[in-house]
């Protein structure tokens, strides 16, 4: 194998830079990465082979970021995150600096981690619609080839596919089959389970007619695969939800991202400029890999309103915890929420006070959220930028699946978490299946998108990024929410909090970006302004 892979290597010289495996795995202009996904096909077989030969998943994507840039990351059998342990390997084998030092950090690694290799190696893949995906697929196979792995290669799909195919793969034949290894499938469980969802729904005959939903896909690879859904889902005329997709040009790379997507609209904290929404219209926007999604609409004032994953968080947890209620579970089915740092602190003060749930805060990235979660017997958890998901522990997933109802209410209220368990995706933040599942929620409760709002008043708050000459000094602790290091900083910001009504602020070094990131909220746009710019300027 050695040979194979030197000669391999070979067509992907380490171009000389420093490569790390981050919260989003590698993530870089896409011409400097050629070397980085031969090499993170190398780690998927060894981490298969550790795995006695459960499929990995490779999914090459840079979600949000410019079209020029792409990334890659790796999926584990479960469908989740890679195990942070692996990240560093993956980091040693990016940074090699020769083929030979290749190879040598590559059996290495193998002896190290006890990896039998002569066991099989299997991997799936995919990659978004980024021009440059292609061309990285086939650095890919190029490894998957060289250390005899059996692929597949799924081409062009979200990344949230990726992680149900991966899931399906491992669980085929067992108790827990996830669904059908396929992208059909992954259509036909999220179809089936919409209409259940939505079974006991009512319409009253008075109500005006829906608009629907306007779901802007980035121009990025949500674009084809909802347009696919929508071939499976019901017909707002067989109780279904209108759904209108836009921004959906993946043939001009160069638009992806662009003036459109979940981040731009909620870094800009306003509506992509070629919305043609009318007041009061729900809109969603999905981001580069569909993983992400916020709402938003403006309302008859012509005001801007972002309904974000906060807002999705408290909606689910809201909901599923009066489902658990009338399902007569209230007691088995205990319901909590994760959120990081930068959640609304009116939206943690809701959820405690309002919702008289449990909140758990963790640092930045899913992969600490997701965990927290699974704590939960239902963990909703989201970060404000619209990534996340609700997962069900197994014991809640059997309680659910054998609970005798007791009345005809307590049997819908079974039937629809039921529907849910299987509508919301578990392995990992998908925009299109939270999607699917706020507009059940919103059909449910009869609610338009300002219902939605009023739910509480988001505090005023901002997020600013602040170029430092050197972030790694910067060292977080409680969740972020505070700074060990430099020494002394932490009680300069407290002192300034103390100065605004319901102020809160902190300062941590980004995970995706050389920079530090600032928020602050207060009770005004001026104070919560003001109080960001002062931290910032302790920072500096
Ligand atoms: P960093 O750069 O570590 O703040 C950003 C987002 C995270 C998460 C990661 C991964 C903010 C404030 N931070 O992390 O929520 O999505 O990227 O993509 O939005
Ligand atoms: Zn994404």
């Amino acid at each position: 194998m050695d040979q194979k892979i030197l000669d391999a290597s070979a067509k992907h010289p380490q171009p000389g830079k420093v490569f790390q495996y981050g919260t989003a795995g590698f993530r870089m202009k896409a011409d400097l990465l050629d070397s980085v996904v031969f090499r993170v096909g190398l780690l998927a077989a060894l981490r298969s082979r550790k795995l006695n030969g459960q499929t990995i998943g490779v999914m090459i994507t840079a979600s949000h970021n410019p079209p020029e840039d792409n990334g890659v990351k790796l999926v584990d059998p479960m469908g989740e995150m890679l195990e942070s342990s692996w990240e560093a390997h993956a980091t040693v084998l990016a940074n090699a600096e020769t083929d030979q030092a290749l190879v040598e950090a590559y059996n290495k690694l193998a002896t190290d981690l006890k990896v039998n290799q002569t066991a099989p190696a299997r991997v799936i893949f995919a990659r978004d619609t980024r021009a440059s995906g292609s061309r990285l697929a086939g650095c890919l196979i190029d490894a998957l080839e060289a250390t005899g792995t059996e692929s597949t290669d799924y081409k062009i799909l979200t990344t949230p596919q990726l992680h149900y195919l991966v899931r399906c793969v491992n669980t085929k034949g067992t108790a827990h089959a996830y669904g059908e290894v396929s992208e059909k499938g992954y259509y036909e469980k999220m179809s089936a389970a919409f209409k259940k969802a939505l079974k006991y729904r009512t319409i009253p005959d008075d109500a005006p007619e829906d608009k629907g939903v306007i779901v802007d896909c980035a121009n990025g690879v949500g674009g084809p695969k909802l347009r696919e859904l929508l071939r499976y889902l019901p017909s707002p005329q067989d109780k279904g939800v209108k759904i209108k997709v836009v921004n959906e040009d993946v043939h001009k790379p160069e638009n992806l991202n662009s003036q459109c997507g979940a981040d731009f609209v909620k870094t800009g904290q306003r509506a992509p400029p070629s919305s043609k929404a009318e007041p009061l219209e729900r809109c969603a926007s999905l981001d580069g890999d569909a993983d992400r999604v916020v709402y938003y609409f403006t309302d008859k004032d012509g005001k801007f309103n972002l309904l974000d994953g906060d807002r999705i968080a408290t909606l689910s947890a809201s909901f599923i915890g009066e489902l658990a209620r009338h399902a007569g579970l209230a007691e088995q089915l205990k319901v909590g929420v994760v959120q990081t740092a930068y959640a609304n602190g009116a939206s943690t003060k809701y959820i405690t006070s309002g919702l008289n749930l449990p909140v758990v805060c963790t640092p930045t990235g899913v992969k600490h959220l997701h965990h927290a979660a699974l704590r939960f017997d239902v963990g909703v958890y989201f970060e404000a930028n619209g990534h996340g998901t609700v997962v069900f522990s197994p014991a809640a997933l059997k309680t659910i699946s054998t609970h005798e109802p007791q009345s005809p209410a307590q049997h819908e209220a079974v039937e629809t978490l039921q529907a849910l368990t299987d509508l919301i995706n578990q392995t990992v933040g998908d925009a299109i299946s939270d999607l699917l599942l706020v507009e059940v929620i919103l059909a449910h409760k009869k609610w338009g998108p300002s219902e939605w709002l009023h739910t509480y008043s988001d505090l005023p708050n901002r997020l600013v990024r602040v170029e430092v000459k050197d972030r790694n000094i910067f060292k977080a602790v409680d969740a972020e929410r505070k700074l060990e290091s430099p020494a002394g900083i932490q009680d300069e910001i407290d002192k300034l909090v103390g100065k605004y009504k319901q102020g809160r602020s902190f300062a941590r070094a980004s995970g995706t970006e050389d920079a530090v990131r600032v928020y602050a909220e207060a009770e005004t746009r001026t104070e919560a302004d003001d109080l960001a710019q002062k931290v910032a300027s302790l920072v500096k």
